[in-house]
């Protein structure tokens, strides 16, 4: 891999013009999201000369995410018209969920898909959390202290999968090394991701799981809940992160779908081992990696999603791509 040149001097000026900045994560946040969201907002927040705000544009926020230092501070409206916007580990400007026309962006991820939305982008693909991304921007421009290392290690933690995912390597763990040198705890921090689960959450994976479909020759494995699943075990979007990847786990399994009955349309998201599963987010007007992306089929039926989208993997020839490799 050639090595990435941060824009340093470019972001350096544009967060020199301004007073205010909004931080922005996406709609469905994760961890990462999140993570990145309040590490910058830590730093940034310590400056005297800015004006700091970090906001959501959904109604619900992961719970288990409220050890992250700052975390009650996310707010779900913007209150500054005139500011500079930081987008974090997001790929599409749509996805913040706010008109955001005419704003001066500064966009921080590692999207493959990402848009290029921003004024100045910083977007690096090759790197395993937008987190990643913020902390070796941020390093050179401003103090990192334990708070906002906290931030980061867990966004690198949650979207590696706790260093299992191909995008792990010597840089990652150079990464996490350093951020535990400032003071992010390894042992708090996995604590909040795998011992702090909620009843829902357990309760909506078992009926996930009772609808376990294999197709494809058991090459897809799909998975799906419905709007009264929902009811019953009380779950809300963040209770149901995770499941999808309980479909991969399986040996024969390429590509693994998990598909949420909405109001007005179905979620789907999608995992595979090897495969890029983006090109059939993208032809949906998704988008993510090559081996986790998604997207929002409207006014759909669940059983109809996912027969369309069974559809579309043959038609991309996704599964032949496995056989060839
Ligand atoms: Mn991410």
């Amino acid at each position: 891999m050639t090595e990435y040149r941060f824009p340093v001097l470019e972001v350096k000026e544009q967060l020199g013009r301004f007073k205010n900045i909004t931080i922005l994560t996406h709609l469905n946040p994760d961890a990462d999201t999140i993570g990145t969201g309040l590490g910058i907002f830590n730093i940034l927040s310590k400056d005297k000369t800015k004006r700091v705000e970090i906001v959501n544009a959904s109604n619900m926020l992961p719970q288990y995410l409220d050890f992250l230092p700052l975390f009650e501070k996310i707010k779900h409206k913007m209150d500054f018209e005139e500011s500079l916007i930081i987008a974090c580990d997001c790929g599409s400007v749509d996805r913040l969920g706010f008109n955001l026309e005419g704003r001066e962006i500064l966009n921080i991820d590692h999207h493959e898909s990402n848009q290029y939305y921003g004024t100045v982008n910083v977007v690096i693909p090759a790197y395993a959390s937008a987190s990643q991304v913020a902390y070796k921007l941020f390093k050179v421009l401003y103090p990192v202290e334990a708070d906002a290392a906290t931030c980061f290690y867990a966004a690198l933690l949650s979207d590696t999968r706790y260093f299992t995912t191909s995008s792990v390597n010597q840089e990652v763990f150079e990464v996490a090394k350093e951020l535990v040198g400032i003071g992010a705890e390894p042992t708090k921090i996995a604590f909040h991701f795998t011992q702090r689960g909620s009843l829902s959450s357990l309760r909506i994976l078992e009926k996930a799981l009772g609808n376990l479909n294999l197709c494809c020759e058991g090459k897809v494995a799909t998975l799906m809940v419905t709007q009264d699943d929902i009811a019953a075990s009380g779950a809300r979007m963040p209770d149901m992160e995770g499941i999808v990847d309980h479909a991969r786990s399986l040996a024969i399994v390429e590509i693994a779908l998990f598909a949420v009955e909405l109001e007005n349309g179905i979620r789907i998201s999608l995992r595979s081992k090897t495969v890029d599963v983006s090109k059939i987010a993208i032809s949906f007007g998704g988008g993510g990696h090559k081996v986790a992306a998604g997207f929002t089929i409207k006014e759909s039926e669940l059983q109809e999603s996912i027969d369309t989208i069974l559809k579309k993997i043959i038609e991309l020839g996704l599964l032949d791509e496995k056989k060839k490799a």
